[in-house]
């Protein structure tokens, strides 16, 4: 790695990620179905229909995964609660599902880690998803309820409490690209999703605010966006791409509007009344979370209806999931939303990483490309912490091999491998890496 804890602001957190479908093993401790299983079980939407069942069996092994973010020398741990765990017919507690994340709280604390929760990282339960899940408003009052519940129970322990991961996943890729569950493509159903998701948000910490709670905020996700040449159209389609991945969301959250680019598609679309959301969604927040992984380059395609995209492969190397590697673009999108949106708010890098096909060789996994990956990204980060950006933290996405959705197990982000036969844990080259260039001296 090119750089060292020193070189950080003091307090500067250095974690990992992860998420509950993607890693406990679904099957154990009374969770009920999510609309993942059932996506999972349809032909066609991933591959070799793999899902969540057993995933990394982190449920019954979190101890030692724990250990092994402990001994990595980080200081915090981004994890998330399933809905589908703690309440499995979407309404009703379950004691086991509770008690799981009272002991894993416990745990991460009992460490010296500091707990980084998301309260939705994409299990609906599926008694929600069969009254429309995302598309019904009526989703968003359920989602309060469980933040009630399971903040009631592990609140007082977390660092930070994130509502939602990735709402663009959760509404556009999910309702109108239909590469997630529930594998729609529907502008209707994309429209309302993207606005009871933003909701949802506010529903949540309306109800974190109104216990008093601290250290609250989002996870959002962004792509660096370019027009693939200087032609009209294409920088047109950029605007509108950048208006419905990058900036729905932030705007709504801080600005209480939505960009006029993608409103000028969705408006037809969106539900009675959503004006009045407005000033519950634009709440203030605690801290913004920025996923990041790559860039796209885009054009028009006049044969496609609004919003008109396409884009085209660039000329950088790229990942085992075909994405570029721009590192750049992650200083682009700190110091954009420190200038933009959120001024001095804490900003952490809560997901940056690298799929690669590794394997174990004589023990061990050599990973060079992923510790080139990280250094390049954290020094990224750093230079925006230079040009006045507050970023407070950085998390690799993710601890763990794990399930990575639509593709199944088949695309490894994590520094530790997962034997996906026998479960063993391999902590790759990336980990050692890391480990010594955060050792505090
Ligand atoms: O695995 C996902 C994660 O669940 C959300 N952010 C992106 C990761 C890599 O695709």
């Amino acid at each position: 790695m090119q750089f060292k804890r020193s070189d950080f602001p003091d307090g500067f957190l250095f974690g990992a990620a992860t998420a509950a479908y993607q890693i406990e093993g679904h099957k154990f401790g009374g969770a009920g179905p999510t609309h993942w299983d059932t996506f999972a079980a349809t032909p066609s939407n991933v591959i070799r229909a793999e899902d969540g069942a057993l995933a990394c069996d982190h449920y019954h092994r979190y101890p030692q995964d724990l250990d092994l973010l402990k001994d990595a020398g980080m200081d915090a741990y981004r994890f998330s609660t399933s809905w589908a765990r703690i309440m499995p017919d979407g309404k009703t507690p379950n004691a086991e599902g509770l008690d799981f994340y009272d002991r894993l709280t416990d745990a991460i604390l009992e460490r010296g880690l500091k707990p980084f929760q998301t309260l939705y990282h994409w299990e609906l339960p599926s008694a929600l998803a069969d009254q429309g899940g995302w598309t019904n408003r009526d989703t968003v009052m359920r989602f309060g309820d469980f933040t009630d519940v399971i903040t009631d129970r592990i609140g007082d322990r977390m660092a930070s409490i994130a509502t939602i991961n990735e709402p663009w996943c959760v509404a556009f890729l999910s309702h109108f690209l239909g590469h997630h569950a529930p594998g729609l493509r529907d502008i209707r159903a994309a429209t309302r999703a993207m606005h009871h998701i933003t909701l949802a948000h506010g529903e949540a910490m309306t109800r974190m605010r109104a216990k008093g709670m601290e250290n609250c905020g989002i996870v959002l996700n962004f792509d660096h966006t370019t027009p693939l040449d200087d032609r009209p159209d294409s920088i047109k389609a950029a605007a509108t791409q950048d208006a419905i991945y990058n900036r729905w969301f932030i705007e709504a959250i801080t600005k209480g509007t939505y960009p006029a680019e993608a409103l000028a598609g969705f408006a037809p679309y969106m539900p009675d009344g959503w004006q009045d959301d407005m000033a519950q969604i634009s709440q203030p927040i605690d801290f913004l979370g920025v996923n990041y992984y790559t860039r796209h380059r885009v054009t028009h395609d006049p044969d496609m209806p609004w919003p008109s995209l396409a884009d085209e492969p660039g000329d950088l190397p790229v990942t085992q999931m075909d994405w570029e590697i721009y590192p750049e673009g992650l200083y682009d999108f700190l110091t954009r939303m420190a200038r933009d949106y959120v001024g001095d708010l804490p900003l952490y890098v809560t997901e940056n990483g690298m799929a690669w096909d590794d394997t174990v060789e004589n023990g061990a996994v050599f990973d060079p490309e992923r510790t080139k990956f990280v250094s390049d990204h954290i020094m990224a980060a750093k230079r925006a912490i230079d040009d006045g950006a507050n970023v407070a933290g950085f998390f690799y996405w993710s601890l763990l091999d794990n399930y990575e959705w639509a593709f199944g197990y088949e695309k490894r982000f994590g520094m530790i491998h997962v034997d996906f036969e026998t479960l063993e844990r391999t902590p790759k080259a990336s980990y050692y890496a890391l480990q010594a260039a955060i050792a505090r001296a």
